[in-house]
């Protein structure tokens, strides 16, 4: 019986570590998504991931676009205030790069306006 407490108690506390290694740095990349220095969009299932992105303005930014829907509509992302747009391929990560602007909400979509997204600069 008393072993049995005594594995149990190990058992648990391997749990925990691998709990705390697994999760732990997950959470903390998740949490410095807004101010990281590689800015990744998943595009997939008719959505941005994130659809929101916060970013200092007067400042030229990278976001980087990876494409997961086959859809020709996925195809291009637009910034039309900004007036930049880019071709994005499937699989595959594409640097987009944000010129410096003004403090605002810049929408930002494919070609048909299915995925939308809002860039915010403060
Ligand atoms: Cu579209």
């Amino acid at each position: 019986m008393g072993a049995i407490l005594v594995n149990l108690v190990g058992l648990l506390l391997i749990v925990g570590i691998v709990w705390w290694f697994w999760l732990g740095p997950k959470r903390k990349a998740n949490k410095a998504m807004p101010t990281a220095d590689k800015l990744q969009i998943l595009v997939k299932d008719g959505v941005y991931e994130p659809d929101h992105i916060r970013l200092p303005a007067g400042r030229a930014a990278t976001l980087h676009f990876l494409r997961e829907d086959p859809s020709p509509c996925s195809e291009w992302v637009l910034f039309p205030d900004l007036e930049v747009s880019a071709e994005l391929t499937l699989h595959r990560d594409t640097p987009v790069i944000l010129p410096a602007a003004n403090p605002g909400e810049y929408p930002f979509t494919c070609q048909m306006q299915m995925y939308r997204g809002t860039l915010i600069l403060e």
